[in-house]
C-alpha cells in the first residue's frame, strides 16, 4: 500500500522547507593534513565559517570509499569513508560538530552506479554470464559471435560507448557490462530485489548515524526501459540522461522513492531526501509527490544564462509545478558539475556584479535554496590547464568540470595554497611531496591560479561590497524574514518581466524580488527596498543588480 501522509495543516513546516543548503565538494573545500586534497577534519575546522554563513545546512558529496575515477562518485564502499578523507571517526565527529552548530548534514548517495572495485562487481565479474552475481548489474551477451559488437547503441554520458567488455581477451566470456558514466562506473540491476535490499541498509547505515538527509545522485535514472532496445538516435551533443529517454525517467524508479519515504519517516526526526533530477519541471514534479522526495533541484533554473525571458518562463513553470505537487521549489544555480555563475553570465566584473544579483535574487524566492562553495564568494570557472584536468568527463567526452572544483582561497597569502592546506611541514600522505618529509603541503590536486586570493575569505570579509558581504546580508535579512512569518513554507510566486529588462517574482507575504536585467537603470515597485544587490544610484536599481523590496 502507497503511504501518502502529507503534512497535517496545523504541523510545523520541516526545517529543510525553508533552508539554505551549502554544498561542500569536499576534496576542494580544506585540507588539513597537507596532502593537498581537502578532508572531513578540513571541513569540521571550518565550521564556524559555515555557521557565519547561516546556513542550515551542508550536502557534502562523495567521501566514501572509492578510487577517485570520478571524484568519488564511483563508490565501491557505500558504508566506509575513503581514507583520502579520513575515517568514520572523523565523519562521527564532524556530524557531532555540526549539530552542536545547529547545521545540519546531508550525504550523497549514489544509486544509479557503484565502481568496478565494489565487492559485489568483482563476484560478478569472476562469475558465470547467467550467475546471481552478475544479475545484480546489467551483463548481456554480445550481439556478434565475436564478441565485438555491444548489446546495443547505447552512448555513455561522459562520451563513447555505454558498454565495456567484462572480460575483453575472454573467448567464452562475450558479456558486457553496462554503464552511463564512466567504464569505471557499472550500474546497478534495479530490477532485482537484493539490489533494492542492499540500497535500504546503505540508507539505514547513514540514517543510523544520525545524517539529516541524502542528495540522491542521478534520482532519474536507476531503471532502464525493458529488454534494453537500441535508442532511435544516437546523440551528438550529450546532456546527461537527457540524451536517452530509455535509461532515465522509468516509472518504476518512483516507486523506489515511495519506498525511501517511508523509510526516511520511520525515523522520530524525519530525514530530507532530495533528488538529482535533471528534468524538464513538468517530469521532476513527479518526484516530489507527497509519498515520495521531499525536494528536487530545480535544475531548469541552475541551467540559466543571464536572459529575462528564459527566467520569467521557467519561472513561473516552476510555479505551475509546486501548486500542482504542493513541493516548494529548490532553486540552485551553481553545483559542482556547471560552469560557475560569474562566468556564465558574462566573466569579469559584469558576471560577478550578475553572480551577485543572481545569489540575492535566489535566497529572496519562495522555496529552498541550495549554494555551491565558493558561490558565497563570487568565484570564477577557471580553464583548468590540460595537463592537469583530472575530470573522467574530460577524458571521455571533451568536457572538463574541474574549472568549478578549483580549491577555495581562504586567505589572501598564497602560503598553503592560499590557506586550503596548512602553512610548514605537515604529516599528510602527500599526492606531491614525500610523507612528512618537512618541505610544506603538497601542491592542491587541481592547481589555483594566479590571483586567488583576490577571492579569499578573509579577504573579502572586511570589504562590505564583496559577494560574501552581500551573500551574508541577505541570508540575515532571510534569516530574519523567516522568523517574522514573512517568508513562509508553501508561499505563492507570480512572476512577470517589463520592457526595461526587469524580471520580477511576487512572492506571498508581501516581498518582490527585481532584478536588473537590461542595460538602464530601473525603478524599484512600490514598498520598501529591504536589501540590494548594489547600491542603488539616485532611488533606480542599476543594471546587473537585483533587490527586494517590501511591498506597501
Ligand atoms: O551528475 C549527473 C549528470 O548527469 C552529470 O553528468 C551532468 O550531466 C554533467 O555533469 C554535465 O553537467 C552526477 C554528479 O553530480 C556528477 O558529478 C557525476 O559525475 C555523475 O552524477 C555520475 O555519478
Amino acid at each position: 500500500m502507497t503511504e501518502n501522509r502529507t503534512r497535517p495543516l496545523d504541523a510545523p513546516a520541516p526545517w529543510w522547507s525553508t533552508a539554505v543548503i551549502y554544498e561542500v565538494y569536499p576534496r576542494s573545500f580544506a585540507d588539513s593534513d597537507g596532502d593537498g586534497v581537502g578532508d572531513l577534519a578540513g571541513i569540521r575546522q571550518r565550521l564556524p565559517y559555515l555557521e557565519s554563513l547561516g546556513v542550515h545546512g551542508i550536502w557534502l558529496t562523495p567521501f566514501q570509499r572509492s578510487p577517485q575515477v570520478d571524484q568519488g562518485y564511483d563508490i565501491s564502499d557505500y558504508c566506509a569513508v575513503d581514507p583520502l578523507f579520513g575515517t568514520l571517526a572523523e565523519f562521527d565527529a564532524l556530524l557531532a560538530d555540526a549539530h552542536a552548530r545547529g547545521i545540519h548534514v546531508l550525504v550523497d548517495i549514489v544509486p544509479n552506479h557503484t565502481s568496478t572495485e565494489n565487492e559485489l562487481f568483482q563476484k560478478a565479474l569472476a562469475a558465470q554470464p547467467g550467475s546471481p552475481e552478475r544479475a545484480m548489474f546489467h551483463f548481456v551477451d554480445s550481439m556478434d559471435a565475436a564478441g565485438l559488437v555491444p548489446p546495443n547503441n547505447w552512448i555513455s554520458v561522459f562520451g563513447g560507448s555505454a558498454w565495456h567488455r567484462a572480460h575483453p581477451a575472454s573467448t567464452t566470456d562475450l558479456q558486457w557490462y553496462l554503464h552511463l558514466f564512466s567504464s569505471a562506473q557499472p550500474d546497478w540491476n534495479w530490477n532485482n530485489p537484493a539490489v533494492v535490499d542492499y540500497f535500504d541498509r546503505v540508507l539505514r547505515f547513514w540514517f543510523d548515524r544520525g545524517v539529516d538527509g541524502i542528495r540522491i545522485d542521478v534520482a532519474h535514472g536507476l531503471f532502464k526501459a525493458p529488454g534494453l532496445p537500441d535508442a532511435d538516435s544516437v546523440p551528438v551533443v550529450i546532456d546527461g540522461l537527457r540524451s536517452n529517454p530509455l535509461a532515465m525517467d522509468q516509472e518504476p524508479v518512483h516507486a523506489i522513492y515511495r519506498r525511501w519515504r517511508r523509510l526516511a519517516q520511520s525515523y522520530d526526526r524525519e530525514r530530507l531526501l532530495v533528488g538529482e533530477v535533471n528534468l524538464e519541471p513538468q517530469r521532476a514534479g513527479r518526484y516530489t509527490r507527497p509519498d515520495e522526495l521531499h525536494q528536487t533541484f530545480a535544475f531548469a533554473f541552475a541551467r540559466l544564462g543571464w536572459d529575462q525571458e528564459a527566467w520569467v518562463s521557467v519561472g513561473s513553470e516552476l510555479e505551475r509545478v509546486r501548486v500542482e505537487t504542493g513541493a516548494d521549489p529548490s532553486w540552485a544555480l551553481e553545483n559542482h558539475d556547471l560552469v560557475r555563475t560569474v562566468t556564465r553570465f558574462g566573466g569579469g566584473e559584469l558576471g560577478a556584479a550578475r553572480a551577485r544579483a543572481a545569489i540575492v535574487a535566489l535566497l529572496g524566492l519562495p522555496g529552498s535554496a541550495y549554494v555551491f562553495q565558493g558561490q558565497e564568494l563570487g568565484l570564477p570557472e577557471i580553464d583548468v590547464p590540460l595537463a592537469d584536468r583530472a575530470d573522467p568527463m574530460w577524458t571521455r567526452g571533451g568536457v572538463s568540470r574541474d574549472g568549478a572544483r578549483v580549491p577555495l582561497p581562504w586567505d589572501p597569502d598564497p602560503a598553503g595554497a592560499f590557506g586550503f592546506s596548512p602553512v610548514g611541514p605537515t604529516v599528510g600522505s602527500g599526492v606531491g611531496y614525500e610523507v612528512g618529509s618537512g618541505v610544506g603541503p603538497a601542491r592542491p590536486w587541481l592547481p589555483q591560479p594566479e590571483g586567488w586570493g583576490d577571492w579569499a575569505v578573509s579577504k573579502q570579509l572586511g570589504d562590505a561590497a564583496s559577494t560574501l558581504s552581500v551573500f551574508t546580508g541577505a541570508m540575515r535579512s532571510r534569516a530574519e524574514l523567516v522568523a517574522s512569518g514573512v517568508f513562509r513554507a508553501g508561499a505563492a510566486a507570480r512572476w512577470s518581466g517589463t520592457p526595461d529588462g526587469r524580471v520580477m517574482c511576487e512572492r506571498q507575504g508581501g516581498v518582490t524580488v527585481v532584478v536588473a536585467m537590461g542595460d538602464a537603470a530601473v525603478p524599484l515597485p512600490p514598498g520598501r527596498p529591504l536589501l540590494t544587490s548594489a547600491p542603488l544610484v539616485a532611488g533606480l536599481l542599476p543594471p546587473n543588480a537585483a533587490a527586494w523590496v517590501q511591498r506597501s
